[in-house]
C-alpha cells in the first residue's frame, strides 16, 4: 500500500507544471485541508521546495538531491524503465534484492538502487566497494526475448552506454577495458555485473548490475583500489549530481535496450569499439595453454575479443588472461 505522503507527491508530480488545489488534494486523499497543508511542511523539511499560491493550490518546485523512489521518477521521461523504483538505503547488494523482485513477479524494467552496498558485488565473487551516498548503486531488471547465449551481448550494450553518458561531460574520455569496465585516465570508475536466470533456451530474467563511483574523494576509495580507481569528482574536481546521472543512464539505457532489440548488435559493437581501450594496440595474451602477444582488433559480432593470433590471423576469444597496463613492444 502507498503511503498518504507517497499518493501526494504523485499526485503532484503528475501535475508538474501545474497546481493542484488544496481542496482536490484533500477530496483525493481523503484527509482533510490542514492535513495537507501539514504534508506539505513535512515535504519541505526533507528538501521539496513547494510553491503555494492562495486560490490556485500547491506545485512541486524542485526535488530534493537525496535519492529516493520518487525523486528519481520525477521528470524521468521514460517508456518502460524505472516504472517501478525500489530504493533502499543500504543493503548487501541490489542484484540480491532484485533477485527477490525478479522471483515475485516485478516487471521488465524494474530498478533497485540503494545509497550503500555492504556486501556489492563484483564479476568471479570480487567485491564492489559502495560507500554510502558516494556513487550509483543500481540494478536493472530485464526479461528480454533473446536466447541465453546472447545475454553477454547486453553486458556490452550497457557499457556502451555508460560511455556515451559519461563522454557528454566535458573533458571526461571514457575507455571501455574489455569487456566492460569503464576507465576514465586508465583507471575504473565503474563496473558492470550481468547475472542471468534462465532454463536451456529461455531467459527467465537478466540482473544488469552498475557500480559508478561519482562523488568519492581518493580517500573515498578503499586503500587496496586508490591506485587503479577513480571517481567522476577525481577526474573532474566537481561533485555531481548522483540523481541527475541516474536518470540519464536510464534513459540512454532505454535507448540503447530498444535499439538492441530492433537492429541486433552490429550498431552496439561499432559504438563499443569507439571506445575500446588500446585498440590497434598490442597486447599480451594469456589463455589456459598459451601466451602470446598480438593486435587488439577491436570485438566480434557477437561480442568477442578479437586479437591476432601468433601467427597473425585474427582470432576469437572468450575468456582469457589479458594485461591491459604494461606497454607491449
Ligand atoms: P569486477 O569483478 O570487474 O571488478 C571488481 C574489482 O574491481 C575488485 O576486485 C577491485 O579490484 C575493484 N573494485 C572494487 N570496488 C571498486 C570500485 N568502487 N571502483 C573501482 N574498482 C573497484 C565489476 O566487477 C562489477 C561491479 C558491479 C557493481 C554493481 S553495484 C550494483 C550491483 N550490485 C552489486 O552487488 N554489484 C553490482
Amino acid at each position: 500500500m502507498e503511503s498518504t505522503r507517497d499518493r501526494l507527491i504523485n499526485l503532484l508530480a503528475e501535475n508538474k507544471d501545474s497546481f493542484i488545489s488544496g481542496q482536490v488534494l484533500s477530496d483525493s486523499l481523503n484527509i482533510s485541508r490542514n492535513a495537507v497543508w501539514k504534508h506539505m511542511k513535512e515535504l519541505e523539511k526533507d528538501g521539496y521546495q513547494i510553491e503555494a499560491k492562495p486560490r490556485k493550490g500547491y506545485r512541486i518546485k524542485k526535488y530534493p538531491e537525496k535519492l529516493s523512489s520518487n525523486t528519481i521518477k520525477w521528470g524521468l521521461d521514460s517508456k518502460w524503465i524505472a516504472k517501478k523504483v525500489i530504493h533502499l538505503e543500504t543493503v548487501e547488494s541490489t542484484q540480491t534484492i532484485a533477485h527477490q523482485a525478479a522471483r515475485e513477479n516485478s516487471p521488465h524494467g524494474t530498478i533497485v538502487v540503494a545509497d550503500e552496498q555492504t556486501m556489492g558485488r563484483g564479476r568471479m565473487n570480487r567485491s564492489w566497494h559502495s560507500s554510502k551516498e558516494k556513487g550509483i548503486w543500481l540494478s536493472i531488471l530485464l526479461r528480454p526475448e533473446i536466447p541465453p547465449n546472447h545475454a553477454s551481448q547486453l553486458t556490452l550494450v550497457t557499457a556502451t552506454v555508460l560511455a556515451e553518458v559519461l563522454s557528454k561531460i566535458e573533458n571526461v574520455e571514457p575507455l571501455i577495458k574489455w569487456p566492460n569496465d569503464i576507465l576514465l585516465n586508465r583507471k575504473k570508475t565503474a563496473g558492470i555485473l550481468t547475472e542471468m536466470q534462465s532454463e536451456q533456451d529461455q531467459i527467465q530474467y537478466i540482473l544488469i548490475g552498475i557500480g559508478l563511483n561519482v562523488n568519492h574523494s581518493i580517500h573515498d576509495l578503499n586503500e587496496d583500489i586508490q591506485s587503479k580507481a577513480t571517481s567522476l569528482r577525481i577526474e573532474t574536481e566537481k561533485e555531481w549530481s548522483v540523481k541527475d546521472i541516474i536518470q540519464k543512464l536510464l534513459i540512454a539505457f532505454e535507448t540503447a535496450y530498444d535499439a538492441y532489440m530492433e537492429d541486433g548488435f552490429a550498431p552496439t559493437k561499432k559504438k563499443w569499439e569507439n571506445y575500446g581501450f588500446k585498440i590497434g594496440e598490442n597486447i599480451a595474451i594469456k589463455t589456459f595453454n598459451d601466451k602470446w602477444q598480438g593486435k587488439f582488433l577491436g570485438i566480434s559480432d557477437e561480442g568477442a575479443l578479437l586479437t591476432e593470433s601468433k601467427d597473425g590471423t585474427p582470432v576469437k576469444l572468450y575468456s582469457a588472461e589479458i594485461d591491459w597496463f604494461t606497454e607491449q613492444d
